[in-house]
């Protein structure tokens, strides 16, 4: 281990709710059994590079803030990103964290040209390899910063210039290429570019058509080279475009069906990303579940007062512990886990700042989890929710279902309803009665 952060001289350990020790887990215990899986292996938890370590803590009116000595411009590239890199572990590992996240530029700097870039890559890549060997620490996913450089300003896949959608194809195949050889259990396409900012200069039909393409293209790669990992689409319904075509998890599971993809490419749902798009977080699982897509998360919550990402850590229990739900009724996560895609506030400039806002986190996504798998198991709220449509098991819902009897057509069901006097009474759908509930579980769960 490196010694940058000094202030936090020992791993984090696990002390219980009643610990009032500030870098320690009260609720975050990696190893204690929740049901079938240990707490770690149900959460599958990461820390992403690019906020973490490579964001100085600038924003569009100031300048960076962090204290973060392998950004400097005056340094050697190839120099510094081996520093952040040993920083970085150094983190990851006191931390006690399973996986981290990693744009391709956030690791590797890009040089003068595209050879260069490959260059770097492929010789830090190794880098990494040898820190996740000897650390233990694992990759969830990898992804090419395809919005950065100016090249992309007009969108990537989207680019009305098909030079660009070469130039990003190839930096894409790169960035899987290490992603497949450092055991990735996932690989992102976030489009942030993917979008437009006005229908005057933009044709919808034919970025579609490119964006369904580059996607064939990356799914028909992972094949060709035996990656196991899952394709994800992460939806974001704006920022930095005004319009971004991977909106939701539900517009993304169309756009899949449409090219074909469906079966191919699951959704990395941020929670921030969901309130933005005007969802809560729990609907975007659970849309994403009914649609067989859900694959990964990003932890990051919004501010209700503002209007953009603004990436903070999670501290809800409410909300994450309605997500966490959701997530276990669709079986739990396979390749996908927890990704902390979350911002320090740019005040936040001591060292251990980064510790206590992941400890927190974590914290709330365990303690999330307890609350969620009580529910699940005492079975009260899927009870509930089956009685609700137990109707539709019997020999009416059947029938129109199966399209027979009087189910068969609108005709038949009005000769149905024509020829007896139906009357069906409404039912209370208890929602207070349930949000009660749902607190009860929150304030008992240990
Ligand atoms: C941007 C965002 C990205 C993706 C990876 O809003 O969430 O950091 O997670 O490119
Ligand atoms: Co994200």
């Amino acid at each position: 281990m490196t010694d940058f952060f000094t202030t936090v001289p020992e791993p984090i350990q696990f002390e219980g709710p009643d610990s009032d020790n500030p870098l320690a887990f009260r609720w975050y215990d990696a190893n204690r059994v929740v049901g079938d899986k240990t707490m770690a292996e149900h959460l599958r938890m990461a820390v992403c590079y690019w906020h973490s370590f490579n964001w100085p803590g600038n924003d569009v009116f100031g300048d960076g803030t962090f204290d973060r000595p392998w950004l400097g411009s005056d340094l050697d590239p190839m120099a510094a990103a081996r520093t952040k890199m040993a920083a970085a572990f150094e983190f990851f590992e006191k931390l006690g964290i399973p996986y981290f996240c990693f744009h391709d530029h956030d690791v590797s700097p890009t040089g003068d040209s595209f050879a260069e870039e490959t260059a770097n890559f492929t010789e830090l890549a190794e880098v990494m390899a040898a820190h996740m060997q000897r650390s233990g620490v694992g990759l969830l996913w990898g992804t090419a910063r395809l919005f950065g450089h100016p090249r992309y300003m007009a969108g990537a896949a989207t680019n009305p210039d098909p030079e660009i959608y070469a130039r990003a194809a190839a930096q894409v195949k790169n960035c899987m290429d290490v992603t497949h050889r450092l055991g990735g259990q996932n690989y992102v396409l976030w489009g942030g570019r993917e979008g437009y900012e006005t229908l005057l200069n933009t044709d919808l039909a034919k970025e579609l058509d490119q964006l369904g393409r580059f996607l064939s293209q990356v799914v028909e790669y992972k094949h060709d080279i035996g990656f196991e990992g899952t394709i994800l689409l992460e939806p974001k319904p704006q920022e930095p475009t005004k319009h971004q075509y991977d909106y939701d998890s539900q517009s993304c599971f169309a756009f899949l069906q449409r090219y074909g993809l469906q079966d191919e490419v699951k959704v990395n749902i941020e929670v921030n990303h969901a309130t933005l798009s005007g969802h809560d977080f729990q609907h975007e699982i659970a849309m994403a579940a009914a649609c067989g897509i859900l694959g990964s998360v990003d932890a990051n919550r919004g501010d209700d007062r503002l209007g953009w990402d603004t990436d903070q850590f999670p501290n809800s229990v409410e909300e994450m512990s309605l997500g966490v739900y959701e997530i276990l009724r669709a079986g739990g996560f396979t390749t996908g886990g927890f990704n902390f895609d979350t911002k320090l506030r740019r005040m936040s400039i001591a060292r251990d700042d980064l510790f206590h806002a992941h400890i927190g986190g974590m914290d709330t996504l365990a303690r999330s989890l307890l609350v969620a798998h009580a529910m699940l198991e005492d079975g009260v709220l899927e009870q509930r929710r089956t009685r609700r449509y137990e109707g539709w098991d019997g020999p009416l819902g059947s029938d129109i279902h199966s399209g027979t009897g009087r189910g068969a057509s609108l005709g038949s069901l009005h000769d149905f309803v024509s020829g007896s006097d139906l009357d069906p009474a409404p039912t209370s759908g208890r929602q207070e009665e349930l949000e009660n509930l749902v607190n009860r579980y929150i304030e008992q769960t240990r």
